[in-house]
């Protein structure tokens, strides 16, 4: 059975993080585990305030679900400041590793307590197999303003040599352009070899959680041991997908989330 373990946030109102990240596992036809970092108060709206949690508390619910349940891929979401990142790192060696650089909410709440970028690049990266940034975070981590996002990823795989792919996500970028086109960069004997994914732009405004929903959704076809390429169209699909038929359900007064459950594998 293939199994993902997501170590990240709590949104109550299940729009993001963990909530978002099981329910994506469960539409992607994978087990789901999920080991919480951050107690966040949310809802559509918002964010209004964050608890982290132990440090030493994470470390004992990642080992009760490593030790136990054979685990294919981890995800990370929000791992909120350095004392959560320094925590979680030492079970990314052995595992292959999607992580979602979250930083900042949709909703332009800061998710980030302190030096969360700086362990990241120390910590984090170096032990994952993907990241997948938006086009905000892939500047932040490349460190240069206005950067083609091809030159940012160069910079970003030459720092992080253990790194074999880049998932950018389109939905930030061109934003007035009615297609959305999701890259995978994907670093194949020192070159890096680009896979595309467009679909239609949904005006909805319901997509609260979507990142946290795209990476979940890689992790677990992943999980399914399909490739790099198979596992970000199918991502892709899924994320635009579900984007696609939650248009019509705005719940909450702010930025709607997802309905992974109107999701049926064809
Ligand atoms: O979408 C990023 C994200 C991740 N994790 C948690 C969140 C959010 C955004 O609100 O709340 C817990």
């Amino acid at each position: 059975m293939p199994a993902v373990l997501s170590i990240a946030g709590s949104d109550p109102s299940g729009g993001a993080g963990i909530q978002a990240d099981i329910k994506t596992f469960v539409a992607a036809g994978v087990y789901g585990a999920a080991a919480i970092t951050v107690l966040t108060v949310q809802n559509t709206a918002g964010v209004s305030d964050v608890i982290p949690l132990e440090p030493d508390f994470i470390k004992q619910q990642i080992h009760a679900v490593l030790s136990d349940i054979p685990i294919d891929v981890i995800k990370t979401g929000m791992l909120f400041d350095d004392r959560i990142a320094l925590a979680v790192a030492p079970f990314l060696e052995t595992h292959v590793v999607v992580c979602d650089p979250v930083m900042v909410a949709s909703s332009g709440d800061l998710l980030e307590g302190g030096h969360l970028l700086n362990a990241l690049e120390k910590l984090i990266f170096p032990a994952c197999d993907y990241i997948t940034p938006n086009v905000d975070e892939l500047e932040r981590i490349c460190g240069l303003k206005d950067v083609s996002v091809l030159d940012a990823v160069e910079i970003i795989f030459k720092r992080f040599p253990g790194l074999s792919g880049i998932v950018v996500k389109g939905g930030h970028i061109d934003k007035d352009l009615p297609v959305v086109c999701d890259r995978l960069f994907f670093r194949e004997h020192g070159r890096v070899r680009i896979e595309e994914f467009r679909h239609k732009r949904v005006k909805s405004g319901n997509f609260h959680g979507t990142g946290c929903t795209f990476a979940s959704a890689f992790a677990a076809f992943l999980a399914k041991k399909k490739d790099a390429f198979e596992a970000f169209r199918m991502a892709s699909q899924l994320t635009a997908g579900i984007i696609g038929l939650s248009a019509g359900y705005d719940i909450g007064s702010g930025n709607s989330p997802l309905m992974h459950h109107l999701w049926r594998t064809q």
